[in-house]
């Protein structure tokens, strides 16, 4: 009887221990995806820079920083597209920058990160910005419940503005439904027409409290032009003062309702987009103006999830990815007096171009991994791309990368820092002229693309060129000198690996 007992005690307590050991095995996964934050932003990443990012700068220390990690779009909606999917944007048409009644990118059928994820008996959440569009062909229901959200492609919460904070709805949604909304006063969309008697950026510049430089004149909400027009739902609207101690309450809660289940969380910040409306308890404190302000509240809210692991007892069991969608840009639209207050700050570092952009600047944006079980902290010089978070997120725990996510690589080790090398090369895409370009260890090919060289309103290089452009990006980064009649072998080589690329 007493051995009986005891033979009992015994498989119970290794039943504990392997569940326990098990638990360990599995790791929790957190990307924080910044909007517009660029290459040079922080200091660790551009030293010269001064803007004071404390929880990003203990982050870098603890993480794996890579130095050549490329978003796949010089926009948004492009580059979330592929994280998520694990396909290059410029596959599937459409794929661009979405207004706010945009239908949904990614339909049910389709396997995503959060699926993989999800499939592997995970909590997956999604807090933030969303952007790929909501809602069957009829497009998003705002009154009632909206088909074809997060929740139908793997995410199991999700808390989400639709678009960007400069696109209306302006309004939340969670698990797909309008937060707050009071069904006597229902919300309606259009991008086509006025809708409703609200006054427009354009009819009524005197009720701004920001004034537009370009575009954002349709409907005013909190005294922000918008892009689209909106009536109905006043209780829902968001306060942009407020938006990153939402999203960032959202995500901490999501955090600790979760601390004893595996967990993906996609926290998608709105800073450091336009409009750039940060609280006010940020509001003037960087000296370089509202969008100096956005990174402060940034790193804020970076350093309020990593809190959150620690209180939980998450920390060295999380594998934490910080990252960006797409480069910087200064004025995108508002007279935020980015420019005027910017002073010696250069959001791109030491790259050419930005936000639109197909100079390095519009997709190799700062990348790090935390994830103290495994990876130790330093500097990467890895090739990396976003859309191989698929496939090298699923190594990690254990399950297969979907066949539709067919541009995604398994690079986990570059992730954990084994492979020093990554990708053999990187493929780049920019709406503003359809241009593509391939990045290998030393060369970049652009390909011939007829799109304007400038764009005026933003100020930005875009890289556009009808001759084919080669640079050297060991020796120049900044890609000032277009090798491409000198190097007929390397350009042609490119070329043919690009169309191969494309064509596959
Ligand atoms: C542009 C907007 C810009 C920004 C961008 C999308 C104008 C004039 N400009 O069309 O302000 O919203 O779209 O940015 O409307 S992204 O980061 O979401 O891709
Ligand atoms: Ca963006």
């Amino acid at each position: 009887m007493l051995r009986r007992i005891a033979f009992i005690c015994l498989s119970l307590l290794s039943t504990v221990f392997s569940l326990h050991a098990q638990k360990q095995q599995t790791p929790n996964v957190v990307i924080i995806y910044a909007d517009d934050i660029g290459y040079g932003d922080f200091s660790c990443y551009y030293p010269q820079n001064k803007v004071k990012t404390p929880n990003v700068d203990k982050l870098a220390k603890e993480s794996l920083r890579f130095t050549r990690a490329y978003c796949t779009g010089a926009t948004c909606t492009p580059s979330r597209f592929s994280l998520l999917t694990g396909q290059y944007p410029w596959r599937q048409t459409g794929v661009s920058v979405l207004a706010g009644d945009a239908t949904a990118l990614i339909r049910s059928d389709r396997p995503t990160l959060a699926s993989v994820f999800n499939a592997a008996g995970y909590q997956t959440g999604v807090v933030g910005k969303w952007h790929l569009g909501l809602g069957d062909d009829r497009g998003p229901d705002w009154n009632g419940q909206i088909q074809q959200c997060p929740n139908d492609v793997g995410f199991t919460y999700s808390y989400i503005m639709a678009a960007t904070g400069d696109r209306v709805p302006t309004v939340y949604v969670e698990n797909g439904r309008v937060v707050n909304l009071d069904p006597k006063d229902p919300i309606q969309v259009s991008y086509k027409e006025k809708i409703g008697n609200e006054p427009t950026g354009r009819d009524n510049p005197e009720l701004l409290k920001m004034k537009h430089s370009h575009g954002h004149d349709f409907t005013i909400v909190n005294g922000v032009g918008r892009i689209g027009y909106m009536t109905g739902g006043q209780s829902a609207r968001w306060i942009d003062e407020d938006m990153a101690d939402v999203f960032t309450q959202k995500a901490v809660q999501f955090i600790q309702n979760n601390q004893t289940k595996p967990f993906l969380l996609y926290f998608a910040t709105h800073d450091v987009h336009v409009p750039r409306v940060p609280h006010p308890r940020f509001a003037g404190k960087s000296g370089m103006g509202p969008r100096g302000d956005a990174l402060l509240e940034f790193d804020w809210s970076v350093g309020e999830i990593l809190q959150a692991l620690e209180k939980n007892g998450l920390s060295k069991n999380t594998l934490v990815i910080l990252s960006s969608d797409n480069g910087p840009v200064i004025d995108d639209g508002y007279q935020d007096q980015a420019v005027a207050l910017l002073g010696d700050h250069k959001a791109a570092g030491p790259l050419r171009g930005g936000k639109y952009s197909i100079f390095e600047a519009g997709t190799r944006v700062p990348f790090m991994v935390k994830y103290p079980r495994k990876v130790k902290p330093g500097v990467s010089n890895a090739l990396f791309s976003q859309v191989d978070l698929v496939a090298s997120l699923a190594a990690l725990i254990g399950q297969p990368s979907p066949a539709q996510a067919r541009d995604s690589q398994n690079h986990l080790p570059a992730l954990l820092g084994k492979d020093k090398k990554g990708r053999s090369e990187v493929l780049i895409h920019t709406q503003s002229g359809n241009s593509l370009a391939i990045v290998e260890e030393t060369w970049k090919y652009i390909a011939p693309s007829k799109g304007p060289k400038m764009s005026a309103a933003t100020n930005t290089e875009l890289g556009n060129n009808p001759q084919p452009q080669l640079y050297n990006l060991k020796t120049d980064v900044y890609e000032t000198q277009n090798v491409a009649e000198k190097y007929p072998e390397i350009r042609e080589r490119l070329e043919k690996r690009l169309a191969e690329l494309r064509g596959n």
